[in-house]
């Protein structure tokens, strides 16, 4: 068995999956991606022609996406986790981990992408809608994401995976303040989580990348 991570430490999407990998132990190959490894991203795009990462190689077969990993993961090199149960709470898992992608991720990242245009070329009034999104986003999750210690309750799942990074970084577009004391809680118990603080500290040189400028916290 070869298993082979195509990403980069400071990528959002990059994390969900190294979450998923770290919490069961599972050995594999992390290909950066970056200036100073030309083959990774070479091999990135013959194999998956989006270019966007991360990328799984599974001995010659590419899985992309993260979610869809993470299922290949559980299929094919299961560990201790269960990261999506069966039934009802599966269900709501699944449901989570799309909020987490297209609700909180997505704007987010539409916020980031802006910053890192050239200025001429940004786009303010989508900046402001995807803020305004973000917010809402964080209103729906502090009503309706009342299980602790995680996302369903005790079971650490794919929604947790999905919630860490794209609530570290939303954070940082736009602030989970005093207003959103249970979501504000649960970042805080995710980035406590021994592997999501690992996925914290392996990105920590990169901070001056980015685009917003990172803020002195976490
Ligand atoms: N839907 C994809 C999204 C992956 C994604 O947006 N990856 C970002 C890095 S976090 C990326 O590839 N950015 C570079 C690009 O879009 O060209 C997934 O779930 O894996």
């Amino acid at each position: 068995m070869s298993l082979q991570l195509f990403g980069h430490p400071f990528s959002s999407y990059t994390w969900k999956v190294l979450i998923a990998l770290w919490a069961d132990e599972t050995p594999f190959e992390f290909r950066m991606l970056g200036p100073d490894h030309p083959e990774n991203g070479d091999e990135l795009r013959r194999r998956w022609s989006f270019g966007q990462f991360p990328l799984l190689v599974d001995d010659d077969r590419s899985v992309a996406e993260a979610t869809c990993i993470i299922e290949h993961l559980r299929a094919h090199h299961p560990g201790p986790n269960r990261w999506i149960p069966d039934g009802e709470l599966g269900r709501r898992v699944r449901f989570l981990d799309r909020v987490f992608d297209l609700r909180v991720m997505a704007n987010m990242q539409a916020v980031v992408f802006d910053a890192l245009r050239p200025a001429e070329h940004r786009n303010p009034a989508d900046r402001s809608i995807a803020r305004e999104r973000l917010r809402t986003a964080y209103d729906w999750l502090e009503v309706n994401l009342n299980q602790s210690p995680w996302a369903i309750g005790e079971q650490f799942t794919l929604a947790d995976c999905a919630a860490a990074p794209s609530l570290f970084y939303a954070d940082w577009v736009e602030e989970i303040d005093q207003r959103y004391p249970q979501l504000k809680a649960y970042r805080a118990r995710l980035l406590a989580h021994p592997v999501v603080a690992r996925a914290v500290d392996e990105a920590r040189a990169y901070r001056p990348f980015f685009p917003l400028g990172a803020p002195d916290r976490d």
